[in-house]
């Protein structure tokens, strides 16, 4: 049993339990041409369990870019990686003085008993006309790059238009640990305001154990629609479980996200919303609300009320709403989590 910590906040780091190990045949050769000079037998590939994020895309000011940033750890004896990146949506062409500015963001890999192979990261989307400029410059130790596409370059090599980025920074030597430090992605969605995105990162480290080579492959989608959930009438509908989504008060931001969940009378359910903290505090409220629209519960709404979770229990049958408030200027990711309590 693997498991991964996406720190989403600073002081809660949500535990997601990995139980997808994909032996892909085991012994399969792999023919990874450029990493080796021939083929290399990767004993064994693991694919953890996909991350998913949900965003609602920009609208109002289309071409001012949005910074996405993720962050994900994951260990075990064989290997420890880390890293983060930073996708720059853009609903149009960027404005010509944007490019310059994404913030490093480090990945981190190291085998205590072996050594690093290569690093790969692939951008994928199946929308054919969205594109992605790789900013690549940044540090490399114990690493040089070999390949980097991006927009039609990675679609003339690959063959698709759905590998939207692709890099590839092999191990100089033999070294049990790599860094690496790059600018990110700037991402040009190119679509109209309904669409929705789907894109896919997914980062690939190539290494051997001290016994056998071994490939270890972290997915995370991203999911950009259209900001549609901003009123009762609008309520997206969900399930028990976690959501993350982003929230803010810019001017151009989105500044409330409605939610509507089915429960039973006699129920009783736990709600908490938890907040990521990049150095922004933007204090978002939560109102639950009960189906004839009454506020049964108005969480932050005080000052420096500290968020945590609530207990509730449940009088009526029926759609219950959560409503989600940026109460201050700035913003950033929460994660709502809706769980069952047993009787
Ligand atoms: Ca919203």
């Amino acid at each position: 049993m693997f498991c991964l910590r996406v720190n989403i906040i600073n002081n809660c780091k949500v535990a997601l339990v990995l139980s997808v190990l994909v032996p892909v045949s085991l012994f399969a050769v792999f023919k990874m041409s450029g990493l080796v000079g021939g083929p290399l037998t990767i004993a064994e590939t693991t694919t953890l369990d996909t991350i998913t994020w949900n965003r609602e895309r920009p609208y109002l000011y289309p071409n001012i870019p949005r910074p996405y940033t993720v962050n994900a750890s994951y260990m075990t004896d064989d290997i420890t990686l880390s890293f983060g990146f930073e996708l720059n949506t853009c609903v149009g062409d960027p404005p010509s003085e944007w490019l310059a500015g994404p913030s490093l963001r480090p990945l981190n890999a190291s085998v205590p008993k072996g050594f690093i192979v290569s690093v790969e990261l692939t951008l994928k989307e199946a929308y054919p006309t969205s594109h992605a400029s790789f900013e690549w410059d940044g540090n490399y130790e114990n690493l040089t790059l070999r390949k980097v596409l991006s927009g039609s370059n990675s679609f003339a090599v690959f063959g698709t238009k759905s590998v939207k980025a692709y890099l590839k920074a092999s191990a100089i030597g033999q070294p049990r640990g790599v860094y690496m430090a790059w600018q990110g992605v700037a991402y040009f969605l190119c679509s109209q305001y309904n669409q929705t995105h789907h894109i896919m990162i997914e980062t690939a480290v190539t290494y051997f154990n001290g016994t056998v080579y071994k490939r270890l492959v972290q997915p995370v989608e991203l999911v950009y629609g259209p900001d549609h959930n901003n009123s009762f009438e609008e309520a997206e509908e969900i399930g028990f479980g976690q959501r993350t989504a982003y929230i803010d008060n810019d001017v151009n931001g989105d500044p409330v996200d409605y939610y509507k969940i089915w429960l039973h009378e006699r129920q009783t359910v736990q709600v908490s919303s938890l907040v990521e903290d990049s150095g922004v505090v933007f204090g978002p409220s939560m109102f639950i609300c009960d189906p004839e629209r009454n506020v049964e519960v108005c969480w932050g709404c005080r000052q420096n009320e500290t968020l945590s979770q609530i207990t509730l229990n449940i009088n009526q049958t029926g759609w219950w709403y959560i409503k989600i408030t940026g109460e201050k200027i700035g913003g950033g990711i929460y994660v709502l989590d809706v769980s069952p309590v047993q009787g």
